[in-house]
């Protein structure tokens, strides 16, 4: 019996309070409105991100439905959408891509006025919300809350991709991936020989290794505080690996050593202020590159002196790699797709939807770099 036009009762992991568990309820998803796409939702994958919301440090109205590293199958669509069809493999998209704002007319914009991360409403882009619990509105984590059975999303924050892709591996190009890879390949145009330092090595900063190996860097140096992490990063690509708990000197230092005077390009994939502060300082002063990749809690603030742009260093971030969401979520899976790269270093762990919790304790006790539930 089709679905279509109807209310859908499924699962979905709700938080009710912060630095609670989820419990797994019963909501009604409404069906989508004009531009808007349902999608039976395969797979997500747990991103810091996420926890994030779960401690607070990225502001969200509660109830909400978190996850946003999804793929998916398009259940039905509102009217007038004509880039998906029912039946279509998707990837949601935290940042949408409307082609209208000033942001996506720009060749380089790629964090679209349409997103809802700087805000956090929690709401579609017309303001309300399609999930609700017994009557009650449960609000949308980026528009695309991926922790449900199915989910409603705006027509611009959706990409088709290749029918014969496996979903439980390519939902990792919905965030960590792209996020990691773009910050090398786009943000920061890693150069063939350069030298690299990566800060922090979860599935965001493993993709970031992805990228300066295939841009060609000749050194790429992993820092994690968790050694159990080296392994992984090596597997991804980096040279060496080294945790600032080894030395008595700041870590900026051991790297300047390292790399005789400064690395070329660095990353902060972590989302610590110090951290951010001991990238920026270990690129070379004339010509290195320093990208923010980390989410940092939302309050906080640097005190940072100007003398060290002043000589030429650059300092940037991107969010979700600086790749417009809806182009170029299809291309990469499509050079996943030609084994490109693999997605199989990231994957640690995958449970079904209902373990949820257990997939966040992983993620916390810094057993896993990215578990993937299954729906
Ligand atoms: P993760 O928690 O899997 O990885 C973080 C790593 O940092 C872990 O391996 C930690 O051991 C390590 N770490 C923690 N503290 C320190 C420290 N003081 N020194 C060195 N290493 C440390 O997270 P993730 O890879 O999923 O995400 C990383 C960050 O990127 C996180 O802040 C997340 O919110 C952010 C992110 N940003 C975007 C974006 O669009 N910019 C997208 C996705 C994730
Ligand atoms: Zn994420
Ligand atoms: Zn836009």
């Amino acid at each position: 019996m089709s679905t279509t036009g109807k209310v859908i009762k499924c699962k979905a992991a709700v938080l009710w309070e912060l630095k609670k568990p989820f419990t797994i309820e019963e909501v009604e998803v409404a069906p989508p409105k004009a531009h808007e796409v349902r999608i039976k939702v395969v797979a997500s994958g747990i991103c810091r991100s996420d926890d994030h919301a779960v401690s607070g440090s990225l502001a969200v109205p509660l109830p909400v439905v978190l996850g946003h590293e999804a793929a998916g199958i398009v259940e039905s669509v509102g009217e007038g959408v004509t880039t998906v069809k029912p039946g279509d493999k998707v990837i949601p998209l935290f940042v949408p891509q409307c082609e209208k704002c000033t942001v996506c007319k720009h060749p380089e914009g790629n964090l679209c006025l349409k997103n809802d991360l700087l805000k956090c409403q929690g709401t579609m882009q017309d303001g309300s919300c399609r999930l609700t619990y017994k009557g009650k509105t449960v609000y949308s984590f980026l528009g695309i809350s991926t922790f449900s059975q199915y989910t409603v999303v705006d027509e611009n924050a959706v990409a088709k991709i290749d029918a014969a892709a496996p979903l439980e591996k390519v939902c990792l190009i919905g965030c960590g991936f792209s996020t990691g890879y773009g910050s090398a390949v786009k943000t920061a145009k890693v150069k063939p020989g350069s030298t690299c330092a990566v800060f922090g090595l979860g599935g965001v900063g493993l993709s970031v290794i992805m990228g300066c190996k295939v841009a060609g860097a000749a050194r790429i140096i992993g820092i994690d505080i968790n050694k159990d992490k080296f392994a992984k990063a090596k597997e991804a690509g980096a040279t060496e690996c080294i945790s600032p708990q080894d030395f008595q000197k700041p870590i900026e230092e051991v790297l300047k050593e390292m790399s005789g005077g400064g690395v070329d390009f660095s990353f902060e994939v972590i989302g610590r202020l110090d951290t951010m502060m001991a990238a920026l300082m270990c690129c070379q002063e004339s010509f290195g590159v320093s990208v923010i990749v980390g989410v940092p809690p939302g309050s906080e603030t640097l005190p940072v002196s100007p003398i060290l742009l002043l000589t030429g260093r650059t300092w940037k971030g991107a969010v979700f790699g600086g790749f417009k969401s809806k182009d170029s979520v299809p291309k990469l899976v499509t050079d996943f797709m030609a084994k490109k790269f693999s997605l199989d270093p990231l994957i640690t762990h995958i449970l079904p939807f209902e373990k949820i919790n257990e997939g966040f304790e992983l993620l916390r006790s810094g057993k896993s770099i990215r578990t993937i539930l299954t729906f």
